[in-house]
């Protein structure tokens, strides 16, 4: 087999098994999110504040992708909501079969919200469907406005860009318009919120995107018509 034809089993294989956890999740009614950025973007400080924010009530659990360490589930572990690390040993992307074997343990029955990090990476996981309902992407000010222009893949297939680290906008050249309209030139529809996750700015917003999603996913119809 080529190259190409083994990328492209792989491929389609790993789309059989997304479709079967988007099936999971929408007969539970679980909202599933799968946070893609470059390192360093600020995903997992953005769910440290979400878990501390989220109300203890709330049926939450995180998966964390990385290519060698368990820094991120430690950092997300203390909120007292279900984590688990998936380190993929070089991998530079999460597939639905990494994601379906660590959610073994845990009962969707018990759940309403699914939130995945990926891998830091904006090229590999854009062609890997994990069954989320949304791909969110990030963008932190420290990392240039062209970036969707570079990346458009990924800035295409997110519904939502979330940029990140705007606390930093006074002491770097970074034009948040000018990022947003790059954006918007790859995806004209697609929804943009800005977060400072340190100064706490935006996250109301963002936690009530997460709350409004929540609802239409409780809300799909549980069966599959014949
Ligand atoms: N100034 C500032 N720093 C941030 C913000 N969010 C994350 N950081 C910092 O950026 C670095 C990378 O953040 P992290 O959440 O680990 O990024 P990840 O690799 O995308 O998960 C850390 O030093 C964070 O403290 C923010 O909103 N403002
Ligand atoms: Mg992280």
């Amino acid at each position: 087999m080529s190259r190409v034809e083994v990328e492209k089993k792989v491929l389609n294989e790993n789309q059989i098994l997304a479709e079967q956890l988007r099936e999971r999740y929408r007969q539970q009614g679980i909202l599933c999110v799968n946070l893609i950025s470059a390192p360093g973007s600020g995903k997992t400080l953005l769910l440290e504040k979400t878990l501390e924010r989220m109300d203890k009530g709330t049926r939450v659990a995180v998966l964390t992708g990385d290519l060698q360490t368990e820094n991120d589930a430690k950092r997300l572990a203390k909120f007292g909501f279900p984590v688990k690390q998936i380190v993929t040993g070089g991998t530079c992307h999460l597939d639905a079969r990494m994601v379906e074997k660590h959610l073994a343990e845990w009962n969707l029955e018990n759940l309403d919200l699914l939130i995945v990090e990926n891998v830091g990476n904006l090229v590999c996981p854009s062609s890997y469907d994990l069954g989320e309902d949304a791909k969110i992407v990030l963008l932190s000010t420290t990392e240039g406005e062209d970036k969707p222009l570079k990346y458009p893949s990924i800035f295409f297939k997110s519904e939502l860009m979330v940029l990140t680290k705007i606390d930093l906008l006074p002491y770097v050249p970074f034009k948040a318009h000018v990022a947003k309209e790059n954006a918007r030139r790859v995806h004209p529809q697609m929804e943009i919120l800005e977060v400072s996750s340190t100064t706490g700015e935006g996250l109301d917003v963002w936690m009530n995107w997460l709350a409004v999603r929540q609802q239409k996913a409780k809300q799909k119809p549980k069966l599959v018509s014949a």
